[in-house]
C-alpha cells in the first residue's frame, strides 16, 4: 500500500512539474466608438497570464494603450472581467465583437463582486486606473485556474467603459456585472510557450 502511495505521488509530482509553471496571453483590441464624439478611441494591448503550481494565484499583467491618449474619455476608472466564452466574429464595433464572450467566468454560481472576494465571481478581477492612455498594472486573482476543468484557457478578458461597482452599487446590474457599462476592449486568452 505504502508502495502505490510512493508511486502515485511521484506521478502526481512529474505531472506537475511538467505542467508549471503555465503561461497564456490575451492580444486585446476595441475602442470606444459612442455617437457624438468627434473621432473614435482605439485600444490596443494584452493581457499576460502566469501560473507557477495550481496551489498558486493567477497572475495577470495587463498593457493597454488607448489613441487617442487626450479623450476625456478614456483616463478613468474601468471594469476588467474574466468572460465565459472566446471572442467570434468579425464586426466592427467593439462592444458587438466582445459581447460574444458572453457573461462573467462564473463556474461556482455565485454573484458579482471583487476579486478579493472569495464567494465572487471567479472571473471578477476589479477595476484599473487609465493614466495619459494607459493601462498599465498588475492583478492577481487566487479564483483563477490555468489548468483543469475551470481553465481560463479559450476564455477571454473584457475591458468595460465605466468603473465596476464591485456589486455595491444597488443597481439592478451590479450583483451581475457591476454595472460597468459597454465592452470596449476584448481579447482570448491562449495558451503559450514563454512570456
Ligand atoms: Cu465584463
Amino acid at each position: 500500500m505504502l508502495k502505490l502511495a510512493i508511486f502515485l505521488f511521484a506521478i502526481f509530482c512529474y505531472v506537475n512539474s511538467q505542467s508549471f509553471p503555465i503561461n497564456a496571453v490575451a492580444i486585446v483590441g476595441g475602442g470606444i466608438m459612442n455617437p457624438g464624439m468627434r473621432e473614435p478611441v482605439m485600444a490596443f494591448g494584452d493581457a499576460k497570464f502566469t501560473q507557477r503550481s495550481p496551489r498558486d494565484p493567477v497572475v495577470v499583467r495587463l498593457n493597454v494603450t488607448f489613441m487617442p491618449a487626450n479623450s476625456p474619455i478614456v483616463n478613468q476608472v474601468r471594469g476588467v472581467h474574466i468572460h465565459t466564452f472566446g471572442i467570434s466574429g468579425g464586426m466592427i464595433d467593439p462592444s458587438q465583437v466582445c459581447n460574444t464572450a458572453g457573461p462573467h467566468w462564473n463556474p461556482t454560481g455565485t454573484v458579482h463582486g471583487s476579486v478579493l472576494n472569495p464567494n465572487s465571481h471567479a472571473g471578477d478581477l476589479g477595476n484599473v486606473q487609465t493614466i495619459n492612455g494607459k493601462i498599465i498594472t498588475t492583478i492577481t486573482s487566487s479564483k483563477l485556474q490555468l489548468l483543469g476543468p475551470n481553465s481560463i484557457i479559450g476564455r477571454s478578458i473584457v475591458l468595460h467603459e465605466k468603473v465596476d461597482d464591485q456589486g455595491m452599487g444597488n443597481h439592478q446590474e451590479s450583483l451581475k456585472s457591476g454595472n460597468s457599462g459597454s465592452r470596449i476592449a476584448c481579447g482570448t486568452i491562449g495558451i503559450v510557450s514563454s512570456l
